[in-house]
């Protein structure tokens, strides 16, 4: 079972609450967490977004399609969280549904380890990619943020570009022989010339930047949220949008992408799974369960989190490591009934 993902903010829009007072915000955390059981079970059920607004008088209005089951209903209270709470005891008297269900319709699969190699343990790895027999990675934290070619047998780091201070270095695809690079929070992209790491450009997104991949006609970026952008690879600008999401909602926290074979794969952050996503729909299509992979291994501090997709296209190669992990593998996935 997957763990239980609190609302922020940010991701209310994505959840279907179509306006918002910073009353909301104000809410309960036991509230938060009902309010997003209500609006996740719904979502399973319908796939589509429900019609649901809070006022600027504190009014909830919600309509709900549950099954094969319509209700609408407008409550108003001075107490936004008695109305989440009534509501939620409301939508399910109605539906007879259980906040638990969790119904697991996405493929899952888990791996088998073909090989295993050197990773500098220092590495706060946050973008990967594999092309022409070569890693490059891309590393984080303030001060630390770099740009590497690292050999794929020994870990050997074979050209490296140090980011300036102010830059928390994220993910990195390749688009023609340019490598781009995202950075956290400064809204920036770096443009280098692949061979040898001379910047050529930047530009600039008005979003966190996280993961970054290449799809053959568009860059895909995450920031962190259920939402991934579709960014002309010429111009940057933004052409669409994409909400991720299985069947128990919207799927928060997307990290470090790897466009393979019509699906884009993704990290999620702060676990040890990576989603299969359909670029066309937003839908989940499976889950990859990675626990495990890196615990044989001694390190003087603890590891931090799986972060790193590569694809190796001519030889059908997958490779994940992680942040300051000691190891990269090369993984087949294992499809679990
Ligand atoms: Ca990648």
């Amino acid at each position: 079972m997957l763990p239980i993902r609190f609302i922020k903010e940010s991701e209310f829009f994505s959840l279907g609450v179509d306006f918002f007072t910073p009353k909301f915000s104000r809410i309960s955390a036991a509230a938060e967490l009902a309010l997003r059981h209500i609006l996740c079970q719904e979502w399973a059920q319908t796939s589509s977004p429900s019609q649901s607004f809070w006022d600027s008088r504190n009014t909830l209005s919600f309509s709900a399609k549950i099954g094969t089951r319509y209700e609408k209903s407008i409550l108003f209270s001075d107490n936004v969280n008695q109305i989440v709470i009534i509501f939620l005891v409301l939508v399910f008297s109605l539906s007879g549904c259980r906040v638990s269900s969790n119904k697991h319709a996405e493929a899952r699969y888990g791996y088998k380890i073909v090989n295993s190699y050197p990773h500098d343990k220092d590495a706060f790895t946050e973008g990967l990619i594999f092309e022409d027999g070569v890693l490059y990675e891309s590393t984080g934290l303030y001060g630390a943020s770099s740009l590497r070619k690292v050999e794929l047998k020994t870990g050997a780091i074979l050209m490296a570009h140090k980011l300036q201070e102010q830059f928390f270095g994220e993910g990195i695809t390749l688009y023609k022989n340019k490598i781009i690079q995202l950075t956290w929070r400064s809204h920036t992209g770096f443009i280098y010339n692949k061979d040898n790491f001379m910047l050529i450009g930047q530009f600039y997104y008005p979003f966190e930047g996280w993961g970054i991949t290449y799809d053959g006609k568009r860059l895909i970026v995450s920031n962190g949220t259920p939402k991934l952008h579709f960014l002309n690879p010429e111009t940057f600008k933004e052409e669409s949008t994409l909400k991720v999401y299985d069947t128990n909602g919207p799927v928060n926290r997307i990290n470090e992408l790897e466009y393979i074979r019509g699906k884009i794969y993704a990290n999620i952050w702060q676990t040890e799974y990576i989603a299969e996503i359909n670029p066309e729909t937003g839908e989940v299509s499976g889950w990859v369960d990675l626990k495990g992979l890196v615990a044989p291994y001694k390190h003087d501090k603890p590891f931090d989190v799986l972060n790193g997709i590569a694809y190796d296209k001519d030889n059908n190669r997958l490779f994940v490591t992680g942040k300051l992990w000691p190891r990269l593998f090369e993984i087949k996935l294992v499809r679990q009934e």
